[in-house]
Formats: C-alpha cells, sequence, structure tokens
C-alpha cells in the first residue's frame, strides 16, 4: 500500500516570532521533526527541512503597541532568539527563514493572485467593526468589553479570558476599541474567502478514505470538522501589518496570517534553492510531511492542502504528524503566565546539556495524549537512565578497553551463546527501531535505543571481564569487542535522538562517519583501532539544581496569584436591624491546645468579661497553640453552642482568609477590655 518516494521534504511549524520557544513547542513538533530527518539523512534518503519564523498576525502588533515599538522590531527580536534556540538545541534545518522576507512576500502574493486569477475566492462584504477616531477596522483582539457571559470587564472580542467563551465582537457589551479608546462602529468590508464548502467532497475522500494511517487525534479533528462541514473562510484581513492583498480596491487588506504562513514552507525552500525547489514541492515522487502541534491541525489538513490544490501544481501532505500537547507540573503551558521553561533559560541553567531536554521530551512526548513535563521525572530521567544506563555502560566499556588494552579496540576471540545472543538483540534493535520511526513512534524508539544501552550494561555486569583479567586475556578481549560494538552501535541509534552525546562518542571512538545501515553490525570497529580518551557522556543533575528550578516555579505561580486577585464579589445586602442582632466582641485567650484527632483544629478557652469560654477553631494549619495564649481574638458569642468532635464550642473566632486559602485571626489593634463590643 505504501507509495514509493524519492525524497521527503519536512516542515516543522513556524513559530510565531512574538516569544521565545519552550518545551511544549520542542515536544510537540520541533524534535520529533528533527529526530524524523536526522534518521532519514542517516538512510542516506534525500530530504529537505524547512522552516521559519511566523511574523504576522494581530498578536505582534499587539506586543509591539504594548512595548511601544514596531512589529518589525518585535519579529526581528524574537526571531534571532528563536532561531539560536533552534541552533543550540540541534534542530537540523536546511534552512530557517521568515515570513518578512522579499521572497515570502513575493511567492505569497502571486499564490493569492493567482488563486485570485482562477476564480478560486468569493468575495464577500461584512459589516465589521470600525474605529473612527482612529480610522481604522478593528481586528477581534482590538475589541474589549463586558462578557456577555460572565459580566467580566476587559473580554476580547474573540474570547472571554475569564471564563473561556468564544466570543465574536458584536456579542461584546460596552465595546471599546483598544487603539483610541472609542467606540466602534459598524462599517462594510470587502474580504476574499476560500470556498471551503467547495473543497469538502475531495478533502472527504483524501483524508477519510485515504489516510487512514493518519494518527487517531489528527484523522478524528479531520472527521469532526468535516462531519460538521465546511464553510468560506477570509483569507484576507484589515490591518497594516502583513502581505497586502495585491488586488485593486484592496487598500488597507492584508493577507490572513494562516494564508501567508503555510506559503512560507514554499517561499524558504525557494530561498534557499532559488532554482531547484519546485521537485521539493510539485513532482509526484515527493513525499511533504508537516510536523505540527494539535492546535494547527486544522490548517494543515483541511485549509492549506485546500489552497494547494486551488492552485493546482502542488503535492500534498502525505502525513501530518502532530502531538497533543505537553503541560508543566500539572498546569497548562502558558507564555502570558510565564508558566513555561524556556530553551534559552534552561541552557543558561543547564550549559551544555540539551541533549538531556531532548532525551525527556522525548521520553514524555505527548504523542498520543497531552502529557506533563516535571523537574523531578526530568532529574530522574538523567540519573537513572542517561547517567546510570547510557552512560554507565560506554564509560566501562571505554574504561576496561584502556586499562587492558591500552585503547585499543581487542580482537574478537571464540564466541559464547550468550556473545552471540548479544549479537543478535542489537540487529534486531535496528528493525524495531525502523518500524517505530518510520510510523513516527518516536517514544518508543527511543526506549528501543535506551533497550539496546540496558543489554550492554547488563552483558558486562553478568561477563565481569574485570574479574578475568588475570586468567583469561583473550576472553577479556572478545568481551570489549562486543561491548564496544555495542558502543558503536549506541552512538548510530542515538544520533537521531541525541545528536551532541552521539557527536562526543564518535570523537572518543574516533571514527569518522556512519551509517544507519551499519546498526546492527558487530564489526563496525577493527581490531587494533586506536580509541580516543573517553570522557563521562552524562553527568548526574543534583537535588539543588532541581529545586532551582521548582522554586523559580513557584514564586511565578505566587506572582500570577498576586497579579490576578480579586476579591469576591460582595453578598447580598443585609438590613440594619439585622446586622445589630449580632454580637460581635473581643476575648483574651487564656488556653489554646490542639484538639485531638482532628488536624485542623484549636480548642480555646476565652475570657470574655463575664466568664470563661470555650470555643473551637478550624485554624491549626496556621498557628501554633502556645503562640495565641494571651492575643486578643474577634468571636460571635451569641451563635447557639455547636459540637465540634464531641467538644462544645460556644462562638465563632473571626479570621480573614487569603487568596492562598491560609486563615489570619482577625485582633484588635490595641489592646481593650476582653468583652468589648465590636460595632
Ligand atoms: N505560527 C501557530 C503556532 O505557532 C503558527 C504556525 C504556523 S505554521 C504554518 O501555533
Ligand atoms: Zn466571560
Amino acid at each position: 500500500m505504501d507509495k514509493q518516494f524519492k525524497r521527503t521534504t519536512v516542515t516543522a511549524a513556524l513559530p510565531y516570532a512574538n516569544g521565545p520557544v519552550h518545551i511544549g513547542h520542542m515536544a510537540g513538533v520541533y524534535i520529533p521533526a528533527d529526530i524524523y530527518v536526522r534518521y532519514l539523512r542517516l538512510k542516506k534518503e534525500e530530504v529537505l527541512f524547512i522552516g521559519g519564523s511566523d511574523e504576522h498576525g494581530v498578536p505582534i502588533t499587539i506586543r509591539a503597541k504594548k512595548e511601544g515599538v514596531t512589529p518589525q522590531d518585535v519579529v526581528d527580536k524574537f526571531h534571532s532568539i528563536i532561531k539560536k534556540s533552534f541552533i543550540d538545541f540541534g534542530i537540523s534545518y536546511d534552512f530557517y527563514g521568515r515570513t518578512t522576507s522579499k521572497t515570502h512576500h513575493d511567492t505569497a502574493s502571486e499564490f493569492f493572485r493567482q488563486l485570485y486569477d482562477k476564480g478560486e475566492f468569493i468575495e464577500q462584504v461584512s459589516e465589521q467593526y470600525y474605529d473612527e477616531k482612529a480610522e481604522t477596522f478593528l481586528a477581534d483582539r482590538y475589541i474589549t468589553g463586558e462578557c456577555p457571559h460572565c459580566h467580566a470587564e476587559g473580554a476580547y472580542g474573540d474570547q472571554c479570558e475569564k471564563c473561556g467563551t468564544s466570543l465574536s465582537p458584536t456579542d461584546l457589551i460596552h465595546p471599546k476599541s483598544t487603539i483610541s479608546g472609542a467606540e466602534p462602529v459598524m462599517k462594510e468590508t470587502k474580504h476574499w474567502y476560500l470556498p471551503l464548502d467547495q473543497h469538502e467532497a475531495w478533502l472527504k475522500q483524501w483524508i477519510l478514505n485515504d489516510h487512514k494511517e493518519w494518527r487517531p487525534n489528527v484523522y478524528g479533528q479531520c472527521k469532526s470538522w468535516l462531519d460538521m462541514g465546511l464553510h468560506p473562510r477570509a483569507v484576507s484581513r484589515d490591518l497594516n501589518w502583513g502581505i497586502p492583498v495585491p488586488v485593486e480596491g484592496a487598500e488597507g487588506k492584508v493577507l490572513y496570517v494562516w494564508f501567508d504562513a503555510p506559503i512560507g514552507y514554499i517561499s524558504n525552500t525557494k530561498e534557499l534553492l532559488p532554482n531547484d525547489w519546485e521537485k521539493w514541492w510539485k513532482n509526484e515522487d515527493t513525499r511533504l510531511l508537516h510536523f505540527i502541534g494539535k492546535d494547527n491541525i486544522v490548517f494543515h489538513c483541511i485549509v492549506f492542502p485546500a489552497m494547494l490544490k486551488a492552485e493546482g501544481s502542488y503535492i500534498l501532505p502525505d502525513n501530518v504528524p502532530s502531538n497533543e500537547f505537553l503541560n508543566l507540573e500539572g498546569d497548562k503551558i502558558s507564555t502570558s503566565r510565564n508558566w513555561a521553561v524556556w530553551l534559552h533559560e534552561y541552557l543558561e541553567d543547564f550549559p551544555g546539556k540539551q541533549d538531556v531536554l531532548r532525551y525527556v521530551l522525548t521520553a514524555n512526548a505527548p504523542e498520543t495524549k497531552d502529557n506533563d513535563f516535571t523537574w523531578k521525572d526530568f532529574q530522574a530521567r538523567n540519573n537513572n537512565e542517561l547517567v546510570a544506563v547510557y552512560g554507565n555502560f560506554v564509560n566501562r566499556a571505554l574504561v576496561l578497553t584502556d586499562k587492558y588494552f591500552n585503547g585499543k579496540v581487542p580482537s574478537c576471540g571464540e564466541l559464547t551463546d550468550h556473545d552471540k545472543e548479544i549479537i543478535e538483540s542489537f540487529r534486531e534493535v535496528k528493525v524495531r527501531l525502523e518500524d517505530l520511526l518510520n510510523h513516527f513512534k518516536f517514544r518508543e524508539a527511543q526506549k528501543e535505543a535506551m533497550n539496546l544501552a540496558r543489554i550492554g550494561n547488563k552483558y558486562l555486569a553478568d561477563t565481569e571481564p574485570w574479574k578475568l583479567a588475570k586468567t583469561d586475556m583473550e576472553r577479556v578481549g572478545t568481551i570489549l569487542n562486543i561491548s564496544l560494538q555495542l558502543v558503536a552501535n549506541l552512538a548510530i541509534a542515538f544520533e537521531p535522538f541525541l545528536p551532541q552525546s552521539s557527536n562526543k562518542l564518535r570523537d572518543m571512538l574516533s571514527i569518522e562517519a556512519y551509517d544507519w545501515n551499519d546498526l546492527g553490525r558487530s564489526n563496525l570497529l577493527t581490531p587494533g583501532h586506536q580509541l580516543n580518551k573517553s570522557e563521562l557522556l552524562f553527568d548526574k543533575i543534583e537535588d539543588e539544581a532541581i529545586q532551582a528550578q521548582l522554586d523559580r516555579l513557584e514564586r511565578i505561580k505566587l506572582e500570577n496569584e498576586e497579579l490576578n486577585y480579586k476579591a469576591n464579589p460582595i453578598k447580598s445586602d443585609v438590613s440594619f436591624d439585622e446586622f445589630v442582632k449580632m454580637d460581635l466582641r473581643v476575648g483574651t485567650v487564656l488556653e489554646c491546645t490542639k484538639v485531638p484527632k482532628a488536624d485542623k483544629l484549636l480548642q480555646f478557652k476565652i475570657e470574655d468579661g463575664l466568664e470563661t469560654r470555650t470555643i473551637v477553631s478550624g485554624i491549626a494549619k496556621f498557628y501554633k497553640p502556645e503562640e495565641l495564649v494571651g492575643k486578643q481574638v474577634c468571636f460571635i458569642a451569641n451563635l447557639p453552642p455547636r459540637k465540634l468532635k464531641g467538644i462544645v464550642s460556644e462562638g465563632m473566632i473571626l479570621s480573614a482568609e487569603n487568596s492562598d486559602g491560609s486563615l489570619s485571626l482577625v485582633s484588635p489593634i490595641s489592646e481593650v477590655k476582653p468583652g468589648s463590643q465590636i460595632g
């Protein structure tokens, strides 16, 4: 069933250049794409890996406005930060471009024009909000107002961030332009629409029948879109940042960012290969793959293919491997809440440890469901897997070779059945690895590579060559020869996943290059071959380093709480008569003890000016009993007595609840006579 292709064009989603990249982006898109490309390159297949920054769209203009700079300043800054992160983490693009390039502007513009000339668009006039003061139409995000659902102020024209409801600008109560503050008015505007409804039939056939092999999450999302029925989509916007719509009468209009961005894959290919780009996009024997995150599925599986089909000369994607989301310590990653591990910051804290992050993100990749990144797991995977299994095996094999054979690969004597089994097992790993990689199952594939290291570790532990050194050097040579062959195999097997470590290993083994097809061979290193000095491949990550990360997240959480803090709404009115019925008093704490078998409760004896009364209060988590003796507290004196854990409580002590749920006792600022009334 599998079609034979000659070459593969791999694209990875173009990140918006309005912020740096974080671990969620890496786990979801860039590491899987890179693993796959490296794998194909090792197999000596013809492959091209294209990416770039997505530099248009409203969020960029909003950020620019907030910071008092131009949108170009914003994208210049983040394009270079993002590009550097990708280089640092070994994301091995053949070309990483940007959608503000001239090539892209020309390509996207021509693409639009082509579709326009072919009559592939429909034109529609609709009414949209317009800011008369600023003389501009308003993108949904530029309009705020009261949410019609939860009545929060400051809801955006596309969504209320308080209650999460999707909105349209006209839903907002008392809408306001964020540009001038003016109340927007409705004004007619013309836009171009891609009539997706007219593409529905072939899309259904192409996806639902011809691409049943797509990942269930991708296939499922497409199916639900197609089942709901497709509608025309606007491909232009009233905005002054983007690629001008190249037709007459379109002044002040630009291409919708989701129209131009995927064309960026094509323009960036052109930029790299001005004379040879077409074979990567137009030849039937080229396989096109889009690596993306799940929020981009509809654009890559439905909208962009419809654009390509409408144009007529392009191939369609053969697969669109899309991941689910990665969470951080149990919470959704969020740029605006700074709830993320940013790549450039990670590198400051863990210099040289790119591969560790790559390893952990692949081990936890959200391939089939959302997954969680935790720092404890990061540490455990580094210490228990990379250091204790992979690094340890490599180190033992190299150090023993150095010790007994002066770092020269020993020759291999007669093989025992055990040796043969080991050799066989690394042959099998190749088959399994290929099968998994071919099916984009990177998580499982990496596990297989690690299994190879486990086999090696166990082999050394079982054969104990260090014990044989006095009696049987030939046997020691055989064991180490096999172990070193295994090490060389590991360098190949891990190359797509952990390129930096494989490089290091290649240097230690003193080999030039290797080939995927060498994987599984037990004669990669010839006897007598001189190895280089060995170093540790990975080192342990200590608790302090992890604690520092957890502390940082804790600080961010507190800052966010602080920012989002809003007191509860005021309760409905009570009458004055009702209020004066309540007898509020000050009392002095005579005794305070813990209530046995109740970790929240403290039992108080209170001097109330008339007698001593007992009150039980649920604040044991926040105070030590002894620190309260002698303090004055406020209490309600005329509540009916209540039994708590067998103790009759005669009243209620007042406390204030903080935003984090902690309680603070209420006390008069200066001492008063016990029993003083509050009112
Ligand atoms: N910039 C969205 C994103 O980063 C978008 C991808 C474009 S791919 C053509 O989620
Ligand atoms: Zn709301």
